[in-house]
This record gives structure tokens, C-alpha cells and sequence, in this order.
């Protein structure tokens, strides 16, 4: 299927969306983009919500209408559907070690990151989760979930210490989770990458200067 066929919800500013639109940039492929307003509210309306009943953005929808939600499972959608230049990996043993790191990635950094965020911005009270359900805010989290970007953080660089980019000595959807969460924790949470960090710095330089991280 040719990728104009396929449409891509996405806010322009959310990170989970960043991560689709760097991974699409990384592959070539251009794929027609619909913005939903986060801060309208627009992904609770009845037209989004028929279209991804979670209520979140990025949604992938196929020429057929099926809709693909969850940032893992677009990649991999895209990864199988568009094989030239894999992200996922090529061979089983890459395709593993891959999903290991970016799932690390996901879980250890830019989840811990989120849940900072989600649980003090006041304009995200009674939604400290995104999603179909309303829940408080706990204040608490957000001093714990600076101490887990913090670890997250050091181990990070002591990866980095061995290997060129986070899954190995390729550029992967691991670096990419990661390079979306150093951005959105400096930038949400006001925590950059401290400066002895330096091998998180040197990879930093690296995957920021491709063109794919504007995206
Ligand atoms: N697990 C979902 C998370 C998606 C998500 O949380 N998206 C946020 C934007 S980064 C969202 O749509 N938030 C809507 C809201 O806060 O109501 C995924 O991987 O796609």
C-alpha cells in the first residue's frame, strides 16, 4: 500500500506522536497527517473516539479504515509494511535485542518522564492518565519520577559507554524513544541531561543532527 494511502492522527506537540513522525522521516516515508487538539480536547469527540476509542494520539489508519493504536505497534505496522531500512532489526537476533532496549526505553525513561508530567501540570488535573478514564493527580509522583529519569539517565550513559547508539551499533526505534524522552524531560520537567553524562551527550549530538529529529 502506498504510504499517502495510509493517515496518521497526531497533535503536533505530544511526544508520542514525535515518535511516529521521527520513525516515518527515518524510513522515507511520507504519510498524510491529521492534527487532533489536544488542548480542545479534540480526542474525546465521538469522530475521534469512533476512530481510536482510547482516546489518544497517534493513531495509524489504514487504507481499509483499521486503525492502529500504540506507538510500539505503528512501528511495527510500518517496520513489516515498509521494509527497507529496518528500525525493528533484520535479523531475529537484532530484531530482539531491539525490542528489548526500545521497551526500556519506553518504560524506565519516557514513561517515567510522563508520569511526571501528567502529575503536575495543572492543566492536566483529573487526567494524570491519558486515556478513557479520569484519575487525580498524586503530587508525590513527580518527585519520584524526577529520581527515575535521573536513573534513567545514568544508565543511559553507562549503555552509552559501550555502543554507538542505545540498541547496538545501528540507529534504531530505541533511539528514537530515547532522543524523544531526553527532549521531553528537559523541556517538561526542566531536567537536561546532567553534563558528566558525556556519553549520553556525544550520542545526543549525534541522533539530534538528523534531519528525522525535527520532525
Ligand atoms: N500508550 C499510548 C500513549 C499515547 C498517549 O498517551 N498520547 C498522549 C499524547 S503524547 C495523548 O493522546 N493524550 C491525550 C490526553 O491527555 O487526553 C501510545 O503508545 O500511543
Amino acid at each position: 500500500m502506498s504510504p499517502d494511502r495510509l493517515k496518521l492522527y497526531h497533535s503536533p506537540a505530544s511526544p508520542n506522536s514525535r515518535r511516529v513522525r521521527i520513525f516515518l522521516a527515518e524510513k522515507g516515508l511520507t504519510v498524510p497527517l491529521v492534527v487532533i487538539d489536544l488542548g480542545k480536547g479534540e480526542q474525546h469527540s465521538e469522530a475521534y473516539r469512533a476512530i481510536n476509542p482510547r482516546r489518544v494520539v497517534p493513531t495509524l489508519v489504514l487504507e481499509d479504515g483499521t486503525a492502529i493504536g500504540e506507538v510500539p505497534a505503528i512501528m511495527r505496522y510500518l517496520d513489516e509494511a515498509y521494509p527497507e531500512k529496518p528500525l525493528l532489526g533484520a535479523t531475529p537476533k537484532d530484531k530482539g535485542l531491539i525490542a528489548m532496549w526500545e521497551r526500556r526505553a519506553e518504560l524506565e525513561g519516557f514513561a517515567a518522564v510522563m508520569e511526571g508530567v501528567r502529575n503536575k501540570v495543572p492543566g492536566l488535573k483529573r487526567r494524570a492518565i491519558a486515556g478513557p478514564h479520569d484519575y487525580e493527580q498524586i503530587p508525590a509522583l513527580v518527585e519520584r519520577s524526577k529520581l527515575r529519569v535521573k536513573d534513567f539517565y545514568a544508565d543511559l550513559d553507562a549503555r552509552l559507554g559501550e555502543v554507538r547508539f542505545v540498541a547496538g551499533e545501528e540507529f534504531s526505534a530505541a533511539d528514537i524513544t530515547a532522543l524523544v524522552t531526553v527532549d521531553f524531560a528537559a523541556k517538561a520537567l526542566g531536567l537536561p541531561v546532567p553534563d558528566e553524562h558525556s556519553a549520553i551527550k556525544r550520542w545526543y549530538s549525534e541522533v539530534a543532527s538528523r534531519p528525522s529529529a525535527a520532525a
